[in-house]
């Protein structure tokens, strides 16, 4: 199926900008701000960092970044920008992603999204590979293309396509020569990936270190260049600068950083705030998407989160966010929308598991098969552990919340010593708390594993009896709480421990908690085969 937008939303989007394509026409509509919050960020929970986003009509298109997860860069879509669902991911094929052996953090780094001419083009880095790949589409609910390899190493690529037909690639120093910090940029081939130009400095940001998270806009005469400085953690900001040309000189936004939180008190949760992109709703309204992390106690283990502002312009033309350039939770400006919360996801696998359940680098399909008669998901331990930089047989979903409880029922199907399965709150491959089924000599056990660093850490093993078991955790802010049970109803706690021993801060990388079901030999040889029937995620 092609996407096409109605008629009368194709001639709006040509007078008012949409996805970064070039405009006539400085109009902007101002934000009405409501007494009560009118929605909460983050607009897209859990680990999704790095959003760019375009709109066509009135429907919305967000990409995230994915590091070693595959399939890599989820794509979500929207009507009202409050209210996000996951439609696919864009990286999808092995020969689109290639994650083998990728170090934790490797991988996808941030991605692009626009719409141009009725396609749809991401542009982003495997920075594992050295590469920046450019594919497209013309359905975004469909396949996307092979990629294309742009010619030219850097991280964090950007597209913008000027209403004289050129195109820009705008994108972070070449990793090439010693070249200096900032912001780089030349014309692009996107059928060959060629550089048109030379790759040049166009601006150095205000000063922060790591300039990065480029895009360019038309607004109105002006081409506006936003940018990320400060680095992905509490130094991070946001900033602007302007010409009247795409290669500049470019003028500074006088009250740069136009987004910040790194001077907020910490009884604001959000922090982190930066990395961003622009858009317009078909009213004329503009806002930003950034990525902010929820802070708890300094430390955060849900990841980088696609949080949504509302973006006003001054009287010299300079973009305003949410009012004082600062992120909350609670967000005043009317939308004309409902947020509806989501607050439980139960998966009983009648159903083929959807777009937001991912593996840990390209997966050995062998490993993992959905049975539709008996609506289950059979995974197939292999000699990989969790401990591995490669892919253990693993699939999850992002944790979303704070306070939450995932509990798998599954049958572990143990079948000889080392065999194990089980659920997994997981950051990465020294980061991990595991609750499972484990044969040792002969007898079977459920377990509690914690992986801290190099510390490797059996708090509990209790004997039951292999059959179909119940493995739960239970997480609020501080703390997650493991559990079991024999019959689904009367659960018995093993232990728990922090949230901040699996966090980005102690666990270093840029990406946020998984959880997961999976199945391990831990060495011996393959198996076990472990038969889940159930895996249920309830928020608080
Ligand atoms: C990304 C860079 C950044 O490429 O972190 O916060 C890097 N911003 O722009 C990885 O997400």
């Amino acid at each position: 199926m092609k996407f096409t937008a109605p008629i009368s939303i194709i001639i709006l989007g040509i007078l008012i900008n949409s996805c970064g394509d070039a405009v006539n026409g400085t109009e902007s509509t101002p934000h009405e701000f409501a007494g009560e919050p009118t929605y909460q960020n983050p607009v897209i929970k859990g680990f999704n960092p790095d959003p760019s986003i375009c709109r066509v009509g009135d429907d919305y298109f967000l990409v995230t970044s994915s590091f070693e997860y595959f399939p890599g860069v989820p794509l979500y879509h929207s009507t009202d920008l409050v209210n996000w669902t996951q439609i696919g991911n864009v990286l999808d094929r092995d020969s689109q992603l290639d994650l083998e052996g990728v170090a934790p953090s490797g991988g996808i780094f941030a991605p692009t999204l626009r719409y141009h001419d009725g396609t749809f083009y991401m542009i982003t880095t495997n920075v594992s590979r050295g590469q920046n790949i450019l594919v497209i589409t013309d359905d975004p609910f469909g396949k996307w293309s092979d990629p294309v390899v742009i010619q030219k190493q850097n991280i964090d690529p950007s597209l913008f396509f000027d209403d004289d037909g050129k195109v820009y690639y705008t994108g972070t120093s070449p990793w090439e020569e010693n070249s200096a910090p900032g912001i780089y940029q030349a014309e692009v081939d996107l059928k060959t990936g060629e550089l048109l130009t030379e790759y040049k400095l166009i601006w150095e940001g205000t000063g922060g270190r790591y300039p990065e998270g480029p895009h360019l806009y038309k607004i109105g005469d002006m081409y506006y260049l936003m940018i990320s400085e400060g680095g992905t953690e509490m130094g991070h900001f946001v900033t602007m600068a302007r010409s009247d040309n795409p290669w500049g000189p470019f003028e500074e936004c006088p009250h740069n950083p136009i987004l910040t939180n790194r001077n907020e008190p910490f009884n604001n949760p959000v922090q982190n705030s930066g990395h961003a992109d622009l858009v317009q709703d078909p009213d004329g309204k503009w806002w930003m998407v950034h990525l902010a992390v929820r802070n708890v106690n300094k430390h955060h283990h849900l990841g980088r989160e696609t949080f949504l502002l509302p973006v006003d312009w001054n009287e010299e033309g300079w973009p305003v966010i949410n009012r004082d350039g600062v992120s909350h939770i609670d967000v005043f400006a009317k939308t004309g929308t409902t947020q509806v919360p989501s607050r439980m996801n139960s998966y009983d696998f009648a159903e083929k598991p959807g777009p937001e359940w991912t593996h840990l680098r390209n997966p050995d399909r062998d490993n993992y098969r959905h049975d539709t008669s008996e609506q289950v998901m059979i995974l197939t331990g292999t000699v990989l552990t969790l401990d591995d930089l490669a892919n253990p047989t693993f699939m999850g979903i992002r944790q979303e919340d704070l306070e939450m409880t995932c509990t798998v029922k599954f049958n572990p199907g143990l079948a000889a010593d080392g065999q194990e399965a089980g659920l997994t709150a997981y950051m990465n491959n020294e980061h991990y708390y595991a609750v499972s089924t484990r044969q040792v000599s002969g007898k079977k056990y459920v377990i509690l594993t914690m992986k801290l660093g190099t510390m490797k850490h059996v708090e509990e093993m209790v004997p039951y009896n292999g059959g179909i078991v119940w493995l739960s955790i239970k997480g609020d802010p501080e703390s997650y709480t493991f559990s079991w049970s024999a019959d689904g109803k009367e659960f018995t706690e093993l232990g728990s421990n922090y949230t901040r021993l699996i966090s980005t801060e102690t666990a270093g990388g840029f990406t946020g908690v998984f959880l997961g079901m999976y199945a391990t030999s831990n060495g011996t040889k393959q198996g076990p085969t472990a038969r889940f029937q159930n895996f249920s995620y309830i928020s608080e």
